[in-house]
Parts: structure tokens; C-alpha cells; sequence
């Protein structure tokens, strides 16, 4: 009672109340009491979705959506629309019913963000036809590199029982332009082609699809031997084919309008055409094959790394590029955002832009394997941004996005996680948003409109992934990482026996003489692999961009920096920096306190506090262990370690790759 009393002072403080929330409502908040006029001639599973949104949440006058067959809407395309006021009417206008249902949800973005719309003159088109996230998500129900909870698939209740969720993930997704989903795990378990999976698996696809979502699956190379018996999986060999095209035909027959294979091959494990000496083309080809008289696609990925170069940043483009040209047009070939896998700071993968002629796509990791789990705030629409600086988004046919999304109650574990969600489907839709723009509307559907509020946040937000990167891995330093979960630092790790390119000091090099890999001419030369005159940019320790200096060069430790200082200081200041700002993050949030929720709020609270305490641990553990190597001190203006090196070497998480480390798990200062 006094708790409530105390909750509801604190609530009316801020000038009015603030209703508890969760988290689960995510940025789909606005009232549901309106009852709307809405005009629509038509009737669809799609367009019935559209109706009820309007008719629920549009507080202004009446709303006519429209199906047009002029010209302007037929450029649009099937999901494209426009939005115009009509004297006291607001028009929605669209080729096809998706193209309505995207315009109702925009309408209701605008009244949520308190935008005027009295006179709206709106045309959009998505970027993209394929916007789809990936889910890691096991049959078992744990999700790979997943940290908020377990799967949402309850597998083993399905068909039979249907969570009210499914249809809430179908909703949230429409609303920000998402239109497909592959299910399960790229480390495939054969058995999602099962019958028994299928039948689950359209459970989910029919209520997906009034949102205009698409369902594709993930699925293992050797399939037809461990569900068809067969004693091969060779992708030249009869038999394999027609066993593809048998399932396909089952799949076609449960879900018309599947949208296709997501393939890990010869990867990490993995098995796959190169098993029979055939080549990543090879393999694709014959399920595209399978999957053309339907209109399916293949997503075969080229995250590949075979120890056959000493360089594992070039191993995706020395297999794959190749292969330009070979494979069949209904395959798109879906490359991670930089060349090795995921981490805080990479160059752009040099495969895009050398592939002329063959459809290339995306892969973002949105879940924060590298960056601090769900414990770290780290908006990462600048990050994605800048991948688009490199490689122009009209070079490129889709983007995928790694999904964070688990059965969390707020679906993410962090709150602000909610955020890499949204934006990754407002970039898949327009990749020319500001990143500021996206984290506007985000926080204004998700928490409230007070320009107070939301502007400092905002700052916030733009800033947090420079400061990830800045204290786990400034200067282009990657994969310091803990062995296994990814969580802390393990610059020092040796696993006896394990491959090098797993281990810290393969990435780094750090010795006496200096850090970083040297990737230039004198070294691998995977610098080569850039188009000039970038090549020659990034060959050059005098050229290259500082945020890429030691992912390209092993810079000796007195090396002068642009601002004059040595490599040593400045490594020593971005620590700095990044601890800096993961501090000032805690006193932004207590500054926003008045204008949220109390649960939302302490939610978030803790996990900055954290964020706070594991920027104090990463820049200790990296310096002091560099510091062995530079033997140089800390510049004055850096703050003294709080931790001890030799403790900080005997951290041990008991966590695997599918969990978020607690508090107390944690080295406290
Ligand atoms: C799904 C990294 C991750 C793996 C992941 C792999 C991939 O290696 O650590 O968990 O496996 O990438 O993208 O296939």
C-alpha cells in the first residue's frame, strides 16, 4: 500500500499519471477506444487488419482507404502507398492491400508522435521487397546468441495451441515494415522439414499472413539423408534433387505463399555441398530449383571461413567471389555486414560491390552478441548507417536483420533492445532515415512526446554505440572476446587445441613492438580486396582511417596519431572515453525519471548501471593487459584501474551462448 502510495507521488509529480508499464506493448501504445469512421469498400484478411487499427486508434476525422490502378500507385508497387488529405477525409491509396496496411500503420506512427495531419501528402515505397529478420531460435526453445528469454515458438504446443503473441510479433513487425520471418536457426536442425514441424510451422504462417508476413525456414544440407534416408546429400545426385523437390512441393502445399530456404553451409560445421567437392553455387542452385515453379527463394549465406587463407577477414571473399555469376536467379547470396562476424566496428565486407552479377543481401545481427548482450544500451542504427555510407543500399536486393526478439515479457530483455528492433525494420524500409530520426519516433511512441525527455535520450542513444566500441574495442580492434559467450573481455584467452582464428590474440597481435592486424600488403593484403582508391586508403598506415587502424595495420605503440598523442595514449583515452560516457548514461536516465513509467525506469536503471560497471571492466582488463605488451603508462588525464588484472584473468561466466549474465555473475569495482 505505502509502495502504491509512493509509486503514485513519484507519478504525479511529473504533472500527470504514469501508468505502469511492462514493456510489452513496445511502441504499439496509443489508445484502442477511438472508433473511427472508416471507409473501405473491400474485405481481405489484410485489409480487415488495417479497418480494425484505424477504427480503434485514428482519432481524427474519417479515413477512406482506396485500392488505385493509376500510374503513380503502380510505381509504387505491390507495398508502396500514399497518404493524402481530402477535405476532412485522410485517403489511403495503394496497388495492393499490403500497400494500405503499411499507410494505416503510418498514419497511426504520425498520431502517435503528435504529428499535425491536417494536410498530409505522403508517398512511400520500401526500399526493399525481402525485409526479414532471422531468428537463432532452436526446436529445443533456446535461442543461439538470443538474451531475452526463450523462444516465442512454443514448438511443442503447436498447431494445437496458439500463444496470443504470435499474433502481437506478426502486428509489431507490419507495423514498421517488416514483411518476412525465417524461423528457426541457420545451425539447422533437419527436423523443421518434418511433417510434423510443417504442420506447425503453417499455424504460424496463417496467422502471419493478414500482417503480410511471409514465413521461410532455415534448413540443413543434409537433409535428405537424415529425414529421406538417403545415403548422400550431393547436390549433383538425382535422387537429392527430387527429394527437394518432393519436400518443397509438401511445403508449397501447406503454405502457398512460403518464401523460401535461408541456408548455413559448410560453415562453423555445417554441412554442404563443398562436402561432395561442389561449389556454394552448386548447393544453391539445386534448391532454387526446387523452389522456382513456386516463386520461392534461396538465402544462402556466405559466412564461411575454411582455414584454407591465413586470414579469416578474407576467406568469405576468396570462396565466394569466384563464383559471381553462377548462380541461379532466384538465389540470394546474404552476406554479413563486415568481413568477419558481427563486432562493434567493422569495415564494410569487401563482397559487396564484387559480385556484379549476383543478387547480394545484408545480414545485420540486431541481437547484441557482441555488444554487451541485453545488459548494454547500444543503438545501433548508426552502425547500420554507416555500412550504407560504404555500400550504396540501391546495390543490394534485401536486408536481413539477426533478431533479438525472445519471450521476454518486453521481447527484448533491455527496453531500449526494442529499439534495434524498430530500426532495423524503418532502415529495411528506408535506409536514408537519420538514425536521429528513427530514435524520435521510437522513444515517442515508446515512452512520450516531452521534447524534454526525449531529446537528452535521444543524445543518448546516438552516442552509445561509439561508446561500445570505445571501451571493448576502439581503433579498429576486434573479437577480444570472452571464449564461447561473448559477453567480457578475454584478450588473453588460450583454449588448448582450439582454431586460432578463435582466439583473441589472433585478432589483436598485440606485442612489443605494437597492436593490430596487419592487413595492408605486408601483411595478408586483404586490403586488396577493397575497390580502389579505398584499397589504397586503407593500405596505408598514414591514410587509413583511425576507427579502422588496427583492424588493417599493426601500428607500433609510439605510433603518432592524429592529434598528435601516441597510439598507446589514445588507445588509453577511447577506454577512457567509453567508460566516461557509459557513466554519464546513468545520470541522463535519472534525469528522465519524471517522464516514465517507474517499471520501465528501473528496468532500464540497473541495466545502465551495469553497462556502467562492464565498461570499468573491459577497459581495465584490455589496458593492463596491453600494457604488458607496451610497457608504457597510463596517460594522466586517464583514470587509474579499479581492478586487478590477475583477478580480472581468473572471470569465468557461468553462462552459454544463449544466455545474459545477471548482476552478481559480474565483477564489481
Ligand atoms: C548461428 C557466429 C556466432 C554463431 C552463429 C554464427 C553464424 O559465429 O557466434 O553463434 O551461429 O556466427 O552467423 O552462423
Amino acid at each position: 500500500m505505502i509502495r502504491l502510495l509512493v509509486l503514485s507521488i513519484c507519478m504525479l509529480a511529473s504533472g500527470g499519471w504514469l501508468r505502469a508499464e511492462n514493456g510489452s506493448r513496445l511502441w504499439l501504445r496509443q489508445d484502442t477506444t477511438a472508433n473511427a469512421t472508416v471507409k473501405c469498400l473491400l474485405h481481405s484478411p489484410v485489409l480487415d487488419v488495417a479497418q480494425a487499427e484505424l477504427k480503434q486508434t485514428w482519432k481524427s476525422g474519417p479515413v477512406s482507404l482506396q485500392l488505385f490502378s493509376d500510374a503513380e500507385h503502380t510505381a509504387l508497387g505491390r507495398e508502396g502507398y500514399t497518404i493524402r488529405t481530402s477535405g476532412n477525409e485522410t485517403v489511403l491509396g495503394a496497388s495492393s492491400e499490403a500497400g494500405l496496411l503499411y499507410a494505416a500503420y503510418h498514419l497511426l506512427r504520425l498520431q502517435a508522435m503528435n504529428a499535425d495531419t491536417r494536410s498530409l501528402h505522403i508517398s512511400e515505397k520500401p526500399a526493399y521487397d525481402v525485409r526479414i529478420l532471422n531468428h537463432w531460435d532452436n526446436l529445443d526453445g533456446t535461442i543461439e546468441r538470443g538474451y531475452a528469454g526463450h523462444s516465442l515458438w512454443k514448438w511443442e504446443e503447436l498447431p494445437a495451441t496458439v500463444s496470443p503473441r504470435y499474433e502481437a510479433y506478426a502486428r509489431a513487425n507490419a507495423s514498421i515494415g517488416i514483411n518476412a520471418t525465417v524461423l528457426n536457426n541457420v545451425n539447422a536442425s533437419p527436423e523443421i522439414l518434418s511433417t510434423a514441424y510443417l504442420q506447425k510451422v503453417k499455424a504460424l504462417a496463417d496467422i502471419f499472413r493478414p500482417y503480410n508476413i511471409k514465413v521461410y525456414l532455415s534448413v540443413n544440407f543434409a537433409s535428405p539423408m537424415v529425414l529421406g534416408k538417403l545415403p548422400t546429400a550431393d547436390p549433383l545426385c538425382k535422387e537429392v534433387a527430387e527429394w527437394w523437390k518432393t519436400k518443397v512441393h509438401e511445403i508449397y502445399s501447406l503454405i502457398p505463399d512460403f518464401g523460401g530456404f535461408l541456408v548455413k553451409a559448410n560453415s562453423e560445421g555445417q554441412p554442404g555441398p563443398c562436402d561432395y567437392h561442389r561449389t556454394h553455387a552448386e548447393g544453391a542452385n539445386m534448391m532454387a530449383e526446387a523452389l522456382k515453379p513456386y516463386g520461392g527463394i534461396v538465402m544462402w549465406r556466405a559466412f564461411v571461413y575454411s582455414p584454407s587463407d591465413s586470414d579469416r577477414a578474407k576467406q568469405a571473399y576468396l570462396e565466394f567471389q569466384p563464383l559471381d555469376g553462377k548462380f541461379l536467379d532466384n538465389v540470394i547470396v546474404q552476406v554479413k555486414n563486415g568481413p568477419i562476424d558481427f563486432q562493434p566496428r567493422e569495415p564494410y565486407s569487401p563482397l559487396f560491390g564484387a559480385m556484379q552479377h549476383t543478387p547480394l543481401m545484408v545480414e545485420f545481427q540486431v541481437t547484441q552478441e557482441y555488444l554487451g548482450h541485453s545488459n548494454h544500451l547500444a543503438y545501433l542504427a548508426p552502425m547500420w548507417k554507416e555500412f550504407f555510407t560504404y555500400v550504396p543500399s540501391s546495390s543490394i536486393q534485401a536486408v536481413a536483420g539477426v533478431s533479438n526478439i525472445g519471450d521476454n515479457t518486453n521481447w527484448c530483455g533491455h527496453d531500449f533492445a526494442q529499439a534495434n528492433w524498430y530500426a532495423f525494420g524503418r532502415l529495411a524500409w528506408n535506409p536514408d532515415l537519420t538514425s536521429e530520426t528513427i530514435a524520435q519516433e521510437w522513444l515517442s511512441q515508446t515512452f512520450g512526446t516531452d521534447p524534454k525527455f526525449i531529446q537528452p535520450v535521444e543524445d543518448m542513444m546516438m552516442r552509445s554505440r561509439e561508446a561500445v566500441v570505445d571501451y571493448m574495442m576502439p581503433l579498429g580492434l576486434h573479437h577480444i572476446f570472452a571464449w564461447g559467450h561473448h559477453y567480457g573481455p578475454e584478450p588473453w584467452c588460450t583454449i588448448p587445441g582450439a582454431r586460432p582464428d578463435w582466439l583473441p590474440s589472433y585478432y589483436h597481435q598485440a606485442d612489443k613492438e605494437g597492436i593490430g592486424f596487419n592487413r595492408s600488403h605486408t601483411g595478408s593484403n586483404a586490403t586488396a580486396q577493397y575497390p580502389e582508391p579505398l584499397a589504397q586508403q586503407l593500405d596505408s598506415i598514414d591514410t587509413c582511417p583511425e576507427e579502422f587502424l588496427l583492424w588493417f595495420h599493426h601500428a607500433p605503440w609510439n605510433h603518432q596519431m592524429k592529434s598528435g598523442a601516441t597510439l598507446w595514449d589514445e588507445l588509453c583515452r577511447h577506454y577512457e572515453r567509453g567508460v566516461k560516457e557509459a557513466g554519464s548514461f546513468c545520470q541522463t536516465w535519472n534525469d528522465a525519471k519524471p517522464y516514465i513509467d517507474a517499471e520501465r525506469w528501473n528496468a532500464v536503471a540497473e541495466r545502465l548501471q551495469i553497462q556502467a560497471n562492464d565498461a570499468v571492466w573491459w577497459k581495465d582488463a584490455c589496458l593492463l593487459y596491453f600494457q604488458k605488451f607496451s610497457r608504457m603508462p597510463f596517460p594522466k588525464d586517464v583514470s587509474r584501474p579499479v581492478f586487478k588484472l590477475k583477478k580480472l584473468m581468473k572471470v569465468k561466466l557461468p553462462i552459454s551462448n544463449y544466455e545474459c549474465p545477471t548482476p552478481e555473475m559480474l565483477p564489481q569495482p
